[in-house]
């Protein structure tokens, strides 16, 4: 008699779609945590497999049964069209992330059904309504999973390992305890910072080390904020000196002022830090309620780190409330003088849900729902204290002025002082010169292996 065969699931992350899938639209690749961590809640009776658009075309021809996709508000389009190839070939969708959660309408009118907020606790019910051709439109947990026991990341099931410029990625926390206005995760993460058990990281951190087919040695923790909790981090970080990895992180600047901590990040391998500086004008930190940043001279915060022998990748935001043109000539002369070894340039995007948003509302200020153009130079909505062509040429004008070839070759030569392993932020830097390149010449940005290979160069 026949085996029947597993009932096959596909997970999918979408590229932006204002680029030919299979480029590189992001500032470096990254492996898709979200559906790795969904692949390992999937229980054992089913097939399931990851196609990410970043670095591979989605073979829509392939036999499934039900198809998950990931996605943000920047690829929510994207999402919406590959859930309709395959609703036409009668197999059903569900979404799940950061964009049917921000978008719940637009998602259950694209989609099957719906996953709001985090898989842990409803993603097994789905899936059983999907094998029993019961599927509901909406599944929400009212309680956020504890994070106890995690499942390990499914990188069995990636393809293109060699495509990812970091694959050893790993969660110690969600959400952090700071509420800036502008941030959507920690909304997402229901305003709660949760931290794994210490000891089932560092059991996680072995695995990961032990495994020689993810290529690239360092781990990169995706937290949102990988020192909300100082002692807590503190702990952690003691138990990974002795494991000698290679590590980075996202984290706020105010860890700069705990010595302690400074010396255990070094101490355990800590190669960089994406801080988010946000904005230079302490009106604005004020105004968005970016309390991390409160009181902080960034300059002295980034001589810290680096003298930590920890690189420095700086997130900025352009357009908040009280800044005018000016900003974006106060910020190159800063990232020069800093010597800040990577950024990360991005306009206000509003954002559905978030109180920046509600407040450009109230004015009749946001201009644009178009989702796709929530990334790199799209202008959606009026600032205050510039034109809307003030606040893009401005952008346009920075993204020149710090991707000239002898500002990156500076900043990666200078790297680290000392500390030449961290390919993630050379990455960084050509990943801002391919934006650039996308969109100052509108041109798509280089192949992902191209990429790959000029980080190594
Ligand atoms: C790592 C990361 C990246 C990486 C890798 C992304 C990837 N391939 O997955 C890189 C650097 C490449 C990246 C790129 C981008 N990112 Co990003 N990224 C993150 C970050 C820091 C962590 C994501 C993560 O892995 N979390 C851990 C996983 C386990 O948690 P999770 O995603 O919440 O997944 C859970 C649930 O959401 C749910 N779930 C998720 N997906 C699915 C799918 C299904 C089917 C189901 C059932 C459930 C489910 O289940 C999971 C378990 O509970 C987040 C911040 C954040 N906190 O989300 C920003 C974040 C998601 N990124 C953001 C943005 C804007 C982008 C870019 C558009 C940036 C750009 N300008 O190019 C691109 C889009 C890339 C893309 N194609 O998706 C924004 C999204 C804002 C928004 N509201 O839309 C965030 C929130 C950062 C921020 N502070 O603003 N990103
Ligand atoms: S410190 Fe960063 S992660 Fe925390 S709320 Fe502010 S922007 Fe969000």
């Amino acid at each position: 008699m026949a085996r029947k065969s597993k009932f096959k699931v596909k997970l999918i992350s979408p590229g932006n779609g204002r680029y030919r899938p299979g480029m590189c639209d992001n500032r470096h690749n990254v492996a898709p945590l979200p559906l790795l961590t969904v692949a390992a809640l999937t229980p054992d009776d089913y097939d399931v497999s990851i196609a990410c658009e970043n670095v591979e075309r989605i073979d829509f021809n392939e036999r499934v049964d039900l198809v998950g996709i990931t996605g943000v508000t920047a690829t929510s389009t994207r999402a919406n069209q590959i859930s309709e190839v395959y609703r036409e070939k009668g197999v059903k969708t569900v979404a799940g992330g950061l964009y049917p959660f921000y978008h719940t309408e637009l998602a259950e009118q694209n989609f099957d059904a719906v996953v709001v907020g985090e898989a842990e606790h409803v993603w097994k019910t789905v899936l059983e309504d999907a094998a029993g051709n019961r599927l509901k439109k909406i599944y929400k947990s009212n309680t956020l999973p504890d994070l106890k026991n995690m499942p390990f990341p499914r990188f069995d099931v990636l393809n293109c390992k060699g495509k990812y410029v970091a694959l050893r990625v790993l969660e110690t926390s969600r959400g952090c305890p700071y509420r800036c206005e502008f941030c959507t995760p920690t909304k997402f993460r229901g305003f709660k910072f949760r931290t794994r058990p210490i000891d089932e990281v560092i059991e996680d951190v072995k695995r990961l080390k032990a495994m020689p087919e993810l290529g690239l040695p360092s781990m990169f923790f995706i937290d949102d904020n990988f020192v909300g909790n100082h002692n807590r981090t503190k702990q952690l970080l003691e138990k990974l000196i002795p494991l000698k990895i290679r590590w980075y992180s996202q984290a706020s600047l105010e860890v700069t002022k705990d010595k302690e901590m400074m010396r255990l990040l070094e101490a355990s391998g800590c190669e960089w830090l994406f801080v988010g500086v946000e904005s230079l004008s302490p009106d604005v930190l004020k105004d968005t309620k970016k309390k991390s940043n409160f009181a902080l001279d960034f300059a002295e915060a980034i001589r810290a780190l680096h003298k930590s022998r920890i690189s420095v990748l700086g997130a900025f935001v352009f357009g908040l409330e009280s800044e005018t043109k000016d900003i974006y000539r106060i910020t190159s002369d800063f990232i020069d003088e800093s010597q800040m070894d990577a950024m990360q340039f991005n306009l206000v995007y509003p954002y559905p849900g978030i109180a920046t948003t509600a407040k450009l509302e109230q004015e009749g200020r946001v201009i644009s729902r178009q989702w796709e153009n929530y990334l790199l130079d799209g202008v959606n909505y009026i600032p205050k204290r510039m034109t809307t062509d003030e606040l893009r040429e401005g952008f346009y004008w920075l993204l020149r002025e710090q991707c000239r070839d002898e500002k990156i070759n500076k900043r990666i030569a200078n790297m680290n002082t000392g500390n030449r392993y961290s390919a993630a932020v050379e990455a960084e830097n050509w990943g801002l010169k391919n934006q650039a390149h996308t969109v100052l010449d509108r041109v798509p940005c280089a192949t992902v292996k191209e990429h790959y290979n000029l980080c190594r160069a």
